[in-house]
């Protein structure tokens, strides 16, 4: 089984606010199929950044899902080009390994700087900033424009709110710590509307997303005396509904809020025979153990791997681990 670093990496943080403040040229990006964690990072430290005269490039792998082109400045972005160009430096946010990344072509600019929240982070920087107890990469971003002494834009005060409002699901999950709702108080006292946020990147949704979830529903099993709770979402799903993958974002919460569920589960299919199974435990801190199992990974209570094959094979396979981890 895979080992967890714990991780006290202040050490690089210093020689990473060095290299912000002195280097000139950046390219920011985060992982592929991008949350508004990973979105709000990068717009706040590409814009903060951009704001202190400096070249900035924020680069995704393909156009912005869902609500995530609604977070301020997100018409910014590049998609899949870096333009050709050298930088002095990738900022990684929100990656747990180097496999993460959304970069164009593969094109990694070095110095590589990691900055990150995933339990299951492998320090793969050239410098790294990883802080598993933190909320979100959001979170420490905040943390690092501060300790630099970048200003704070109101967009980019919004972004860093709509980053750790996503990943704390709306400050009521586990990592809804004092330093990230102090993070959240100083954001709202720089003007961030809490509500407004909500709905345009959160909560915010189209219909389609309701119709999915109507299906999504449809689906739900429980196995192992109630103990795991599953939803299935299949491409064909997926058409019908006219909603995209992001919009099914959460729906593991559907599951998850059963009484005596303790392992909930969203399988989307992501191709022909492809499956993205996302876990989320309700009392067993470890999920990301049970995810490495299939050579994925993620957080104590949030992890998510990818598997091919037929639907009921690999999810009676998955089920087999989690039922042995649960009695474990
Ligand atoms: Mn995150």
């Amino acid at each position: 089984m895979k080992k967890y670093t714990t991780v006290n990496s202040e050490k690089d943080l210093g020689v990473i606010i060095d290299l912000l403040q002195k280097a000139n040229r950046f390219i920011v990006v985060t992982h592929k199929d991008p949350d508004a964690d990973g979105i709000g990072s990068v717009l706040a430290l590409g814009k903060t950044l951009s704001d202190s005269g400096k070249t900035t490039v924020c680069m995704t792998d393909g156009p912005l899902q869902g609500s995530l082109g609604l977070l301020r400045g997100a018409g910014e972005i590049r998609f899949n080009s870096d333009g050709g160009s050298t930088y002095d430096a990738t900022l990684a946010l929100d990656c747990s390994s180097l496999d993460r990344i959304a970069c164009c072509e593969g094109r990694i600019h070095r110095p590589l700087v990691n900055i990150d929240h995933h339990d299951t982070n492998d320090l793969f920087g050239d410098l790294n900033f990883v802080d598993k107890e933190s909320s979100s990469t959001g979170e420490l971003v905040f943390r690092l424009i501060k300790r630099a002494g970048f200003p704070i834009c109101y967009d980019t005060a919004d972004n860093i709110f709509a980053a750790i409002q996503s990943d704390t699901g709306s400050f009521k999950y586990t990592n809804t710590t004092p330093a990230s709702l102090q993070a959240a108080m100083e954001l709202i006292a720089m003007g961030v509307k809490p509500w407004d946020v909500a709905m345009r990147v959160m909560d915010g949704c189209q219909q389609s997303r309701l119709e999915l979830l109507r299906m999504g529903l449809g689906s739900i099993r429980f196995y192992h005396q109630g103990r795991i709770g599953v939803m299935v979402l299949t491409s064909k799903m997926f058409q019908e509904a006219g909603a995209d993958f992001r919009e099914s974002e959460r729906f593991v919460d559907y599951p998850r809020s059963v009484r005596g569920v303790e392992i909930a589960v969203l399988v989307r299919q992501t191709g022909e025979d492809a499956f993205k199974f996302s876990l989320r435990s309700n009392s067993t801190d470890g999920v990301a153990e049970l995810a490495s199992l299939f050579g994925g990974g993620g957080h104590a209570r949030a992890a998510a791997f990818e598997l091919k094959g037929s639907l009921d094979i690999i999810l009676g396979n998955f089920l087999k681990e989690a039922e042995r981890f649960l009695d474990g």
